[in-house]
Order: structure tokens, then C-alpha cells, then sequence
């Protein structure tokens, strides 16, 4: 596996740099909620995928190498649009790429930072990838021209959803849906808080972290960045975190100590599907 990692990156290494501007966007796409898998499918561009949902320019050297890190439970019909918008998308960004989709084992309450720190050291280990990109299973891009390349600050991609009133965020700070780190920066600010069982906070958690770490975050041209949600409930077992009022009161205080770098997780599989690489994680108890 490290020996054909290698050798591909060799082989790559006397293309020439792909442009700054990626010559075939579109611009603004016509992404409805109610998009259905046949309308969203690129047969070329999943022909063009190696295994675990990777891709590299034919042509030319790619500027960024993104990791697209998806945490991910029991919304399949969601996870089968959004990567074959991605492979579509990403490929006309010229960007050298994998999809991680992270799932979480039951029967644990979802927690979405966990699931991201253990995607960030799954794919470190696999490759070297310049920037990860977390992204919610349920939000698709609508203009390709919010490049999913990282930047000298995080980058919260998301200006606008449907899911929000009119098509905005729902406060200034909002640090969720997709965001942007280079590895230096997920790892100067810890990653994501590990405590965050259920729906809730663990994204303003992670965005008091960057401030915290003398950094700020920046976003897209704000017509660049809206995003169509696909339309869910919320899930059961994702109900509204218990503690996590509390715990978004002391992030500063924590967040050296729970995060990233100190993560305790199973990982159950490891599997490299056609269109994605696929993790299942567990929580690893006290012995
Ligand atoms: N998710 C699953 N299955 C679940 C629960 C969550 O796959 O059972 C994943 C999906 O990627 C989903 C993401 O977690 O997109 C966020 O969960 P929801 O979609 O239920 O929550 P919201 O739509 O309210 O999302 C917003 C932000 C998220 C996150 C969340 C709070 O867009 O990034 O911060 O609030 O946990």
C-alpha cells in the first residue's frame, strides 16, 4: 500500500502545476433539495476514481491534496448524492482528493468531533494530504467556484444553506456544516472537542478553539458559498447534547487535553469502496 502511495506521487512529481483558476468551472449549479441519485451521477467521473474514492489530475500537479472527511451514521440515501456530487465537483476544481466517510459504531450517541479527529489520523496515515475538508453528509455545494482548497486561516466554506433562514447561517459565529484546516492548523487548535455525545455545540467548540489559538477563520465570497440541505429528521440516536452547555463555557480550560491528540477510539474497519474510503469507530472505554 506505502510502495504504490510512493511511486504514484513520484510519477506525478514532473507534471506541471495545475492552473490557480480551474479552467472548466460552472459556476452556479442548479442543485435542488429533492435531487435524486440519477440526476446527481457523473458516470466519467466515477470512472476516473482509484480505489477508496481517490483521484488525481490526469494532466497536471494539483495545488492541494484535500481530504474530504465525512462524519456519518445511518443516512445512506444522503451519502450515496453527496459523494457523487463531490467526485463531480472536485474534479472540475482540479484537486487532488479522498472521501473518509467515518461512521460511527451503535450503539453510542453520535458525536461528531470524535468521528473527525479519528478521519484526520486514519488519513494522515494514509497519506499526506495539505487540507481536510469536514463536511456534513447532508449539504451540497452550489457554485464550484468555493474551491475546497485550505488557506493561511481555517476556512468555514459555508455562507448560506436552505436549511437556514433566508439562505443565510443562523448566527455570525457559526463554525458548522463545512469547514477547511490545513494539518498544522487542526492540529495547533487540538482538533474537535472529544466529549460531545448527541446533536449540539460541538462546531462553536471547535470555533472558540481557532480564536483561542490566536487565529480566525474566514469565508467564501458569500454568493460562492451556499449550500442546498437535503432534507432529514433528526436522528435518534443524535438527540440534543446533555452537557454541552457546559462544556462550551470552558473550552479554553480543555482544550489541550481533549482533543486530537489525546483521542481514544476503536477502530472497527477499514475498507476502501469504489466511490470512498470507510471507517467504523467505536469508543475505546477505560480498561
Ligand atoms: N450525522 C449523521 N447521522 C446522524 C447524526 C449526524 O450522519 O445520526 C452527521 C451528518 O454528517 C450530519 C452532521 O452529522 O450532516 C450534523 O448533524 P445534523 O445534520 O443532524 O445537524 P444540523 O443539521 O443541525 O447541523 C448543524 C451543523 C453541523 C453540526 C450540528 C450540531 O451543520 O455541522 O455542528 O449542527 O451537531
Amino acid at each position: 500500500h506505502l510502495i504504490a502511495e510512493t511511486s504514484f506521487t513520484q510519477s506525478r512529481s514532473s507534471l506541471p502545476l495545475c492552473p490557480e483558476q480551474p479552467p472548466h468551472l460552472v459556476g452556479k449549479m442548479n442543485i435542488k433539495p429533492t435531487i435524486t441519485l440519477q440526476e446527481v451521477t457523473n458516470e466519467e467521473s466515477l470512472r476516473n476514481l482509484t480505489y477508496g474514492g481517490r483521484y488525481a489530475p490526469p494532466y497536471c500537479q494539483a495545488r492541494e491534496k484535500t481530504a474530504i472527511i465525512i462524519p456519518y451514521r445511518d443516512r445512506k440515501e444522503h451519502l450515496d448524492i453527496l459523494v457523487r456530487h463531490l467526485h463531480t465537483v472536485l474534479q472540475r476544481q482540479q484537486l487532488e482528493y479522498g472521501i473518509y466517510v467515518v461512521e460511527m459504531a451503535l450503539p453510542t450517541q453520535f458525536n461528531r468531533g470524535l468521528l473527525v479527529n479519528a478521519g484526520f489520523r486514519t488519513a494522515r496515515g494514509i497519506s499526506n494530504y495539505t487540507c481536510y475538508v469536514i463536511h456534513d453528509v447532508d449539504s451540497l455545494m452550489t457554485d464550484d467556484r468555493n474551491l475546497y482548497r485550505c488557506g493561511s486561516q481555517p476556512i468555514h466554506f459555508m455562507t448560506g444553506s436552505t436549511k437556514y433562514k433566508d439562505n443565510g447561517i443562523p448566527y455570525y459565529g457559526f463554525h458548522g456544516g463545512v469547514v477547511g484546516y490545513t494539518p498544522e492548523q487542526y492540529l495547533k487548535v487540538n482538533g474537535f472537542s472529544n466529549l460531545y455525545f448527541g446533536w449540539g455545540s460541538e462546531d462553536d467548540d471547535l470555533g472558540i478553539r481557532v480564536e483561542h489559538s490566536g487565529m480566525r477563520y474566514v469565508r467564501p465570497n458569500d454568493e460562492f458559498g451556499k449550500y442546498v440541505a437535503l432534507p432529514h429528521v433528526r436522528d435518534v440516536s443524535n438527540q440534543e447534547s446533555p452537557n454541552s452547555y457546559g462544556l462550551v463555557r470552558n473550552v479554553p480550560a480543555r482544550q489541550m487535553e481533549d482533543g486530537v491528540e489525546t483521542i481514544r477510539f476503536k477502530r472497527f474497519a477499514l475498507e476502501y469502496h469504489q466511490l470512498y474510503t470507510w471507517l467504523l469507530i467505536g469508543v475505546k472505554e477505560d480498561e
